[in-house]
């Protein structure tokens, strides 16, 4: 009984040995190089750099499976913007739409199952989901308006959009069928603009606004619970900041954001209730695009610190930045490996 406990445990063991392409080891990221923009992965150290597309059009927004071992990502090669899906070594690209209007923004369900994208195939900007083989694709929105910017509940329940149906920029959730959409924000100001966040327990949303725009002119970032109850501003920060993004730290107790409140784009930390907020890459070239290493040790970024944009890494203090990339060329959209 002894051995078979033992055996049982060593199976368990391997079962959840983390193989040689997962576990947070790669990161995904565009490189524009002969005028097209490319999807390249390497590891999170900056060896190992592999080129996934090669298609003689543009092949952006990478998006790492949530087991890590696929990628989506907006591909031209069609002659008109299409989903596609690779491996994680770029093999096997497979157009998900297969539509000769424009699709994408596309977004993984958690749990891999299903992949929300937009499309303007029914003349407006609308949300659509399909199975991730591209199967039961399944129109989500039905409004005159721009629905775009889809981001899925953490339970895989609902999905957060913006939405401009009525007359402003708001953000929205609705069942993961299209059913019972409801107008979380109800501001008349600007809500939303493509960034908003779940927390990763699904409890929260924060998102960019401008509603506070009369008390000291600048966008700010608030929290609210899932239902749009509590919306507080979590900055009031006085100077005429920028905001370009927002992403809650793997744990949720903190939210990254790139501001331009010291004059610069610089990559922020604070913690979600907004104190404790810290510079972390304190330098006046543009640091931006953060995003978490799925531990939260680690954030990656692009800068043009040493003059091209290239990739960096830092530890999540901001401490130990080190340059992943030297191409001398524009670079975006770094994720990292679940
Ligand atoms: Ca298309
Ligand atoms: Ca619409
Ligand atoms: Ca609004
Ligand atoms: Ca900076």
């Amino acid at each position: 009984m002894a051995t078979l406990t033992g055996f049982l445990t060593l199976l368990t063991f391997l079962t959840f040995l983390p193989t040689a392409s997962a576990g947070g080891k790669k990161i995904v990221y565009e490189l524009k190089q002969g005028g097209y923009w490319e999807i390249y992965a390497m590891n999170a150290n900056g060896t190992d750099v592999k080129r996934l597309t090669d298609t003689q059009a543009d092949n952006r927004a990478p998006h790492w499976s949530p087991d890590g071992t696929k990628i989506i990502f907006v591909s031209e090669r069609d002659g008109n913007k299409e989903i596609y899906v690779m491996d994680a070594d770029g093999s096997h690209p497979t157009n998900l739409t297969r539509n000769k209007e424009q699709d994408y923004n596309p977004i993984w369900s958690s749990d891999g199952r299903r992949v929300a994208f937009v499309s303007d195939r029914d003349g407006n900007q609308e949300i659509y989901s399909a199975a991730a083989d591209g199967s039961q694709p399944v129109r989500l929105t039905r409004s005159e308006a721009r629905d775009y910017s889809p981001a899925w509940s953490p339970d895989g329940t609902r999905i957060a959009f913006v939405s401009r149906r009525d007359d402003n920029y708001e953000i929205y959730t609705m069942d993961a069928d299209g059913s019972d959409p409801v107008n979380l924000t109800q501001n008349p100001a600007e809500d939303g603009r493509g960034f908003h966040s779940w927390s990763p327990d699904g409890a929260r949303i924060a998102w960019g606004t401008d509603r506070d725009m009369n008390r000291d002119g600048n966008w700010e970032i608030y929290v609210m619970n899932a239902n749009g109850s509590q919306p507080r501003n979590v900055t009031r920060t006085k100077s005429d900041e920028q905001m370009g993004m927002l992403i809650w730290s793997p744990n949720g107790q903190q939210i990254v954001l790139t501001t331009t409140r010291d004059g610069n784009n610089e990559i922020y930390v604070m913690n979600r209730d907004g104190s404790g907020a810290k510079n972390l890459s304190r330098n006046p070239a543009v640091d931006a695009q953060p995003a978490w290493s799925p531990d939260g040790t680690r954030i990656v970024f692009i800068s043009n610190r040493d003059g091209a944009e290239e990739l960096y890494v830092m530890d999540a203090e901001g401490n130990h930045p080190r340059r992943l990339t030297f191409n001398g060329s524009e670079v975006s959209a770094p994720r990292w490996q679940p």
